[in-house]
């Protein structure tokens, strides 16, 4: 063969030929290419029928150096390099042994130069894909190496002379300088992923940014210092401390100082490119210095926190120091920026859908379309940031309509070790931030004892979010300097890693001696500014002793001002009722599709209730009375937001509030056509996420109290998939950080044969959770009362989680309807009475909640009693004594009193009533329970088992009437303990 190509003959080749016919039919690089051939390298050639020979192989279009790219040599195993070019890679060096590219025999001079050129290129392409694996990233020096070269030889160019000159990164260079050119730009200190990006534009750019400037930044002197500054703050901070609380937790930052100038840079990067705001969620490395050295927090603050000089006003609230948030106006590139540190549970990684959530609603207000201006910047661990499943759930948000933020800055502080847990235990990629491939976005692996690397990997990073909207990762390879807190002794696990530790100079210094040796920085001048910033921190620490100060976090600022949390009891009752002549045209208008617009017949029948509704006022279904509630606070400018998984139709095809043309797929919201002013209608159908997407909207609240925001679950059952954010956030951020937040929990709920999973949503969990008016928890038995829940959850200023259990027969049951008169005069019961039946003559008052009250008004009708009333708790949290005695008032002292839950007996609200319900109402009713046996699994998976179950529940509420036998009893029922 005249010519060899390696793997890529055959793609050659078709190339070739088609130059041959018409050199316009190739791009302008290969016919560049080919051009310069001064003989044909496919003379025709004979098959034995005597026809020309196809070409072996038609692959996709590509560029003489792509071409190189596939004799580059090749990774090995899970740590394979990117991009497919790499991976076609592996079968080229199968193919071509080192003594084949060795045995390079030049042909005529250009022909010679021309393969050259092309291993050039393969080279060059070589390093940009891999490079990343020969950096020296880690400052202790031990992490390890590939066991293959990325030298000439793996080219067959360790013949050539290195002074021969070749096109490479867009210039003629001499081989010697493309070699240092490469290497000093790809395996220095700074490793970067890049070519797995797929846009083209985005990957040139971000290439030019780096070759042209060999990966530098060039800094002024004056920039230099300030870089000396931060890292000397973020140092001084921490041995402060540790001098003044010794063996005190503070989750320390040494060996990793260069955090601080990278967020500096980053925000500031972040600023000069349009930002004027970001929200930052982090874990407890670091916290502390960040909380100081970026935030600005004044160190009196954490050092009032660290004295804990009055423990007597924290009994049981409050949060440790390490978890606090803060938010500070400060100046970046010339211009006021508003910094938040998200308030953070020990639970790692789980403010990150937090986060994302907060900067959302914040664009939203802000109306930053381009999402440019509110810029979101998570920093994780290294050991966090691959094993937390909420991490992929929020990455995988980064793209959705209903969720994107314009690209999140991540920064991992990789100090190469998780508590005890060596990098080999923790995880099976080569690299932490591995899981952001999925992205395919930019990541630059960063030596943190270098901060020049570190300023240019933040310039890139910050720079690239804010041209493409897209996430951009910072991995910064760092150390411990002590155990993962300051009590721990890391040496019993890490004998060899901790050598390596004990042997460093801080980061400080080493960048101090750099300087020394570039004459930047005279030895007094680096000893000048740690004595200043030293001086600061002594004088804090002794005006907060003086002043015996202690720390708050501030609470019900901004958009907040208007809104209040605390007692139920204070919170003020807002009419929720609308009148008719609003409620009539807003259900015409929700009846109403465009001219042309097909819908589905039972599309259209839903629909046609919308109709119903505004012409006979009555048999309004649960649907029509959930959106007109919607369309109301739309009409008075309120912003809406619901999401969850298939939400837009609803699991149960109840709420159909997007609507499909059977014709063109076009939709249609009748919802965001309610006129002018109103406010925005946002619904998206989530991604199948039940952390991520709760703790988004959990996120979205905390900067939209003046919003209803709804995230509905697909069956309640699946809500404990997201128990951290109800845990650790939901139900708890008042009492530990002041933060109040109005999002609504929509958890389809209710015993129906449906199985295990398909009947609760764990009432009883979300009872436990309650204390100190935290949450609202209710579960309805008329449309009616949704209207008014979901209304009432926004027209008053009080700001709590409401936890629906939603129904799910009831949305169509025809008892569970209610009229225009209910919504126009009728406001949110908590408890509903039983009208019916004459207190005088009642032998038993059972007390309910949901749809069981159906099965038990049903079955007191089959029985023609007229001598159990039947009372329905609506709202099970808070629950307001006064308003319970005062329906049970009218029943004489001794009236038994019987709890009935469709739950077993160890769920749903009878623990919780029965320690609280007794005293309540003085001990006066005697009360018990009547309930499903104690039980494991929440319900039988057998339908007719179902069906004989709840047969026997509601026989045994209405069972011995007037017996003495009823007692009051706290224990599970006999055949329970059986
Ligand atoms: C969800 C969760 N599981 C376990 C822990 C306990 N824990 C606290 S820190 C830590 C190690 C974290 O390692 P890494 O993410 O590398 O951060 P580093 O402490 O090294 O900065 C663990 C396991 C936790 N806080 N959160
Ligand atoms: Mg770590």
């Amino acid at each position: 063969m005249a010519h060899d190509f390696g793997v890529n003959q055959g793609l050659v080749e078709e190339l070739y030929l088609k130059y041959r016919e018409n050199p316009a039919a190739v791009p302008a690089e290969w016919r560049k290419f080919f051009d310069t051939l001064d003989e044909d390298p496919f003379p025709p050639r004979r098959s034995s029928a005597g026809a020309v020979a196809a070409p072996s192989s038609v692959g996709t279009l590509l560029t003489p150096s792509a071409v190189g790219t596939l004799t580059a040599p090749a990774t090995n195993g899970a740590h394979a390099a990117n991009g497919q070019a790499a991976a076609a890679a592996q079968p080229a060096m199968a193919a071509r042994s080192a003594s084949d590219r060795r045995s390079f025999i030049p042909g005529p001079e250009t022909r010679a130069a021309t393969e050259l050129q092309s291993r050039v290129s393969a080279m060059v392409n070589a390093y940009r894909v891999r490079g990343h694996l020969f950096a020296d990233l880690d400052p202790l020096g031990l992490a390890p190496k590939p066991a293959f070269d990325i030298d000439l030889s793996a080219f067959g160019l360790e013949n050539v002379d290195p002074e021969t000159t070749f096109q490479a990164m867009g210039q003629q260079l001499s081989l010697r300088q493309i070699v240092a050119r490469l290497k000093e730009t790809y395996c220095r200190t700074i490793g970067t992923e890049v070519t797995q990006i797929e846009d083209p534009e985005e990957r040139n750019w971000l290439q030019h940014r780096m070759e042209s400037t060999l990966n530098h930044v060039d800094l002024s002197r004056e920039q230099q210092l300030r870089l000396l500054g931060k890292l000397t703050e973020a140092e001084v901070w921490e041995t402060f401390i540790d001098t003044t609380y010794v063996k005190t937790k503070r989750f320390s930052l040494e060996g990793g100082e260069s955090t601080i100038p990278l967020l500096e840079l980053l925000i500031e990067t972040s600023a000069a490119h349009g930002a004027d705001e970001v929200v930052i969620g982090m874990a407890h490395r670091g916290r502390l210095n960040v909380l100081v050295n970026v935030m600005e927090l004044p160190a009196h603050d954490l050092l009032a926190a660290f004295e804990d000089a009055q423990p007597e006003k924290y009994k049981g609230r409050g949060d440790v120091k390490y978890h606090l948030g803060y938010s500070s106006d400060r100046k970046f590139a010339g211009k006021n920026v508003h910094l938040t540190l998200s308030f953070n549970p020990s639970h790692l990684e789980f403010v990150n859908p937090v986060v994302e959530g907060r900067v959302r609603a914040k664009q939203d207000r802000r109306e930053d379309h381009h999402r440019k201006r509110v810029v979101p910047l998570l920093i994780h661990g290294d050991a966090a940031f691959i094993g937390q499943g909420v991490v992929a759930e929020t990455l995988n948000l980064a793209n959705l309509r209903g969720y994107t933020t314009g690209g999140t800055i991540h920064v991992v502080i990789n100090n190469q070790i998780g508590y005890t847990t060596e990098v080999e235990d923790a995880r099976s990629t080569r690299y932490c931030t591995d899981l952001v491939r999925m992205l395919r976005c930019p990541v630059f692996h960063v030596n943190g004892e270098d901060p020049e690397a570190v300023a240019q990997v933040a310039k890139l990073a910050a720079e690239y979010r804010q041209r493409y909207g897209k996430d951009v990762v910072v991995d910064l390879y760092c150390y411990r300097k002590y155990g993962h807190n300051e009590g721990d002794e890391p040496r019993f696990t890490q004998p060899v890693m901790y050598r390596a530790v004990d042997s460093k100079k801080t980061v400080r210094q080493v960048y101090v001696d750099r300087l020394l040796e570039l004459g930047k920085i005279t030895p007094n001048e680096a000893d000048a500014i740690m004595q200043e910033r030293r001086e600061r921190l002594s004088k804090a620490l002794h005006e907060v002793r003086e002043t015996k100060r202690t720390y708050e976090p501030s609470a019900f600022t901004g958009v907040w001002t208007a809104y209040q949390g605390g007692p139920d009891a204070s919170a003020p009752d807002a009419p929720t009722a609308v009148a008719k002549s609003t409620l009539v045209p807003l259900l015409n208008t929700l009846a109403h599709v465009p001219d042309g617009y097909q819908l589905m017949r039972q599309v259209a029948g839903v629909q046609q209730q919308y109709r119903d509704a505004a012409e006979k006022g009555s048999g309004i279904k649960w649907g029509v009375a959930e959106n007109l509630a919607y369309a109301t606070l739309l009409a008075q400018g309120y912003n809406v937001r619901l999401t969850g998984q298939d939400s837009r139709r609803g699991t149960f095809a109840h709420r159909m509030a997007v609507l499909h043309d059977t014709n063109t797929g076009n939709e249609f919201v009748p919802l965001h056509h309610l006129g002018e002013g109103q406010g925005r209608f946002e619904i998206y159908d989530s991604p199948l996420s039940e952390q991520g997407v709760l703790g988004f909207e959990y996120g979205y609240s905390l900067d939209s109290p003046d919003a209803l925001v709804i995230w509905e679950a697909q069956f309640g059952d699946f809500a404990n998939g997201a128990q951290v954010i109800i845990d650790q956030f939901l139900v708890s951020g008042e009492d530990k950080w002041h933060r109040l937040n109005g999002l609504v929990m929509l958890l389809p709920h209710g015993f129906e044969g449906a199985g295990p999973e398909h009947s609760s949503a764990r009432l009883e969990r979300f009872l436990a959770l309650a204390a100190e008016d935290n949450i609202q928890v209710v579960n309805l038995t008329n449309a009616a009362q949704i209207f008014h829940a979901l209304r009432r959850q926004v027209v008053r200023p009080w700001r709590k989680p409401l936890i629906v259990m939603s129904p799910k027969s009831l949305f169509r049951a025809a008892e569970a309807t209610c009229t225009l008169d209910d919504l126009a005069t009728g406001s949110f019961q908590r408890i509903i009475g039983d009208a019916e039946i004459a207190p005088k003559k009642a032998k038993r008052v059972i007390l309910c909640s949901g749809k069981v009250y159906y099965d038990l008004a049903q079955y007191r009708h089959k029985l023609g009693r007229d001598d159990v009333a039947i009372i329905r708790l609506e709202q099970l949290y808070p629950l307001r004594p006064e308003e319970i005695r005062d329906v049970l008032s009218v029943y004489a002292d001794g009236t038994d009193l019987v709890w009935v839950q469709e739950e077993p007996f160890n769920s749903g609200a009878w623990y919780f009533l029965n320690a609280r319900l007794p005293s309540m109402i003085e001990y006066r009713l005697p009360l018990r329970c009547v309930s499903r046996v104690e039980s494991a699994s929440p319900a039988t998976g057998s339908g007719k088992a179902h069906a004989l179950e709840q047969q026997q529940l509601i026989e045994e509420a209405f069972a011995n009437i007037g017996a003495k036998t009823a007692r009051a009893s706290t224990r599970p029922r006999a055949s329970t303990a059986s």
